[in-house]
């Protein structure tokens, strides 16, 4: 086991409900270090581009909508083996797959309002924390 870095996004679905500090409680709980923060309303590039391997997908347009349509929390977590970490306690993209006391479970709405994003592996992490993060904002 290593200790990793990975990138996580708290979506606007759980913004509007005031869910960052719940939502961050159960990522430092599972043992995940917030070692970089910043709120910020993404713009349809962002947006475009960080999901832009979804882009042929039917619901590429209402993913990109979803998440410019209000503020998102972007951060990295450091942590051991910090990727799956983070993926399990997060839990399954739809929320009724699930598991009890994931993120998803506990606070997403449906597939698409599903709470938080994480990085599928540590090289797509370091791809996306470098599009939102310079080293000298990362505080291990
Ligand atoms: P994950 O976020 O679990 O890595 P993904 O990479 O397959 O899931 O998809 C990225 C996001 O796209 C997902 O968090 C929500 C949205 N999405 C995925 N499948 C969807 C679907 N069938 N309908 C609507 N939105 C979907
Ligand atoms: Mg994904």
């Amino acid at each position: 086991m290593a200790v990793q870095r990975t990138f996580s996004i708290i979506k606007p679905d759980a913004t509007e409900r005031n869910l960052t500090g719940a939502i961050n409680a159960v990522f430092e709980k599972a043992g995940l270090r917030i070692i970089a923060q910043r709120r910020i309303r993404m713009t349809q590039e962002q947006a475009e581009r960080f999901y832009g391997v979804h882009r042929e997908r039917p619901f590429f347009g209402e993913l990109v909508e979803f998440m410019t349509s209000g503020p998102v929390v972007v951060q990295v977590l450091e942590g051991e083996n910090a990727v799956a970490a983070h993926r399990e306690v997060m839990g399954a993209t739809n929320p009724e797959e699930a598991a009890d006391g994931t993120v998803r479970k506990l606070f997403a709405k449906s597939i698409g309002e599903n709470s938080v994003h994480g990085s599928d592996s540590e090289e797509n992490a370091a791809i996306e924390i470098a599009q939102f993060f310079s080293e000298a904002e990362i505080v291990g």
